[in-house]
């Protein structure tokens, strides 16, 4: 069984029952002109990942394993946002890559370099939580998945919200640290720290080069 130094101690994981989560990796959040960097964010921060992220899928690819790719965003008419949500601006309104996370236009999708391919799932998740009004449950269940690799953007959100889902419903979770990023550095550092303290009270925490290296 392939295991991965990990905190807060060994992640070990059977490759027929795990699959590669990458949550949100969409040019709105991570391209300059995008959505993230016109709330003030800087978008570095976050197209860090891209580069191992690449790497990782490669590797996941290589090894057959399955790809689980999230996108957040909205119906066009966005009859599923929450007021809340609408209230705070942004959502559905022109941007330079389209209306802001509106399903079909060219910012919600996700960044070139890490295109999902035919065979490999996009789920479409109107919230944080990649489980809330998705059918990812029903993906994961059908995979016989009861470990999850978990990537994307960003930490202390939409990756949090959705490992905290996960660790709910029974899964066990492997963060990667420079698979994951924040707009924050000290959210990450923060957020990263959360997930494996207290013995691992939402998952593990490790790198994409360990894991590069269990599947080898
Ligand atoms: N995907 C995700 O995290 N959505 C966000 O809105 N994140 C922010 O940090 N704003």
């Amino acid at each position: 069984m392939p295991s991965v130094d990990a905190l807060p101690h060994t992640f070990t994981f059977d490759p027929d029952k795990t699959a590669l989560l990458v949550i949100d990796m969409q040019r709105d959040f991570l391209l300059p002109g995008g959505f993230g960097e016109s709330l003030g964010n800087d978008f570095a921060q976050l197209s860090r990942t891209i580069e191992p992220l690449s790497a990782l899928l490669t590797a996941w690819r290589a090894a057959s394993l399955p790809i689980i790719h999230t996108r957040e965003g909205h119906l066009p008419d966005l009859s599923d946002c929450p007021p809340s949500k609408l209230a705070r601006g942004g959502i559905g309104e022109q941007g330079a890559f389209g209306r802001i996370l509106v399903r079909g236009e060219y910012g919600h999708d996700i960044v070139d370099e890490l295109a999902p391919l035919d065979g490999e799932f996009v789920v479409d998740k109107p919230g944080k939580g990649a489980f809330y009004a998705t059918e990812l449950s029903d993906i994961l269940d059908k995979l016989q998945v009861q470990k999850l690799v978990v990537t994307g953007v960003t930490t202390e959100v939409c990756v949090h919200t959705t490992v905290r889902e996960a660790n709910d419903r029974g899964y066990d979770c492997l963060v990667l640290s420079d698979c994951v990023g924040s707009y924050f550095p000290e959210f990450q550092r923060v957020g990263l720290e959360m997930i494996a303290a207290q013995g691992g009270i939402f998952g593990w925490v490790a790198d994409s080069p360990s894991v590069i290296a269990a599947l080898a």
